[in-house]
């Protein structure tokens, strides 16, 4: 059985995403991050960045005890193999659906949290740092475009490539024109229209008894400094 430390986020979506896709027992533990659980020590113990998600492999396999691990890229990889599914065999197809998971974890992924947190967030409106991170935002929509041109998913088949992606393409909220991105809508139809999809979602309807960015979340979230040492 797998223990998923989670809360309804882009982040927390890509993991059931995979979850649901395989058909792997998993059991959902909220990790209230509005209210600070992130920095509760037997959290911290798994994810000592203090963010969610994290996973407990109670059954890893190997003879060994439970494997636990943070970061939502490596936990996607991690079940890809555990599986045997969402990420080829095959060198040239692992690494292109690998490139592209690193794409989301190294610019779509930060980049965004900074144009979100810049354009809705920021206590003023600090217009180089908006400008700065939309451009990066559209930068980042017109790579993602280019590259499902001719494409149905980012490698060859549907990956965790396209699954660590998906939860962060919300033109609505970012300001972004969809009209100009037809390839990005076309792909966002077909994941959508996946049940495996609709089940993950419908785990964070079940989840989100509350928002998670309030006045009081934002001096938890955003107010973060060095921790004192353990
Ligand atoms: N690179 C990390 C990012 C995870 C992340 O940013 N999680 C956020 C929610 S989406 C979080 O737990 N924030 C709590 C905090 O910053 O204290 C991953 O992909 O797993």
């Amino acid at each position: 059985m797998i223990e998923l430390y989670y809360w309804p986020t882009p982040n927390g979506h890509k993991i059931t995403m995979m979850l649901e896709e395989t058909g792997l027992a998993y059991r959902v533990v909220p990790v209230n991050i509005a209210r600070g659980e992130q920095f509760e020590p037997d959290f911290l113990a798994i994810s000592p960045n203090n963010k969610m998600p994290a996973m407990i492999d109670r059954e890893p396999g190997e003879g060994s005890g439970p494997l636990s691990l943070f970061e939502s890229g490596a936990i996607l990889q991690y079940l890809a193999e555990k599986s045997g599914q969402f990420l080829p065999a095959d060198r040239f197809g692992k690494y292109g659906v690998l490139q592209w998971l690193f794409w989301q974890m190294a610019h779509l992924g930060p980049m965004l949290g900074q144009q979100h947190h810049f354009r809705n967030y920021a206590p003023e409106r600090i217009e180089y740092a908006v400008e700065r991170y939309q451009k990066e935002t559209e930068r980042l929509y017109g790579v993602l475009e280019d590259q499902l041109e001719g494409r149905d998913f980012i490698a060859v088949d549907y990956s965790i490539a396209d699954m660590a992606c998906y939860p962060w393409v919300m033109p609505d909220r970012q300001g972004i024109d969809a009209g100009e991105f037809p390839n990005i809508v076309r792909w966002q139809e077909r994941i959508r229209a996946r049940p495996a999809v609709k089940r993950a979602y419908a785990v964070a309807d079940d989840i989100n008894a509350e928002e998670t960015i309030t006045e009081e979340s934002k001096k938890i979230l955003f107010g973060q400094g060095r921790r004192p040492r353990r």
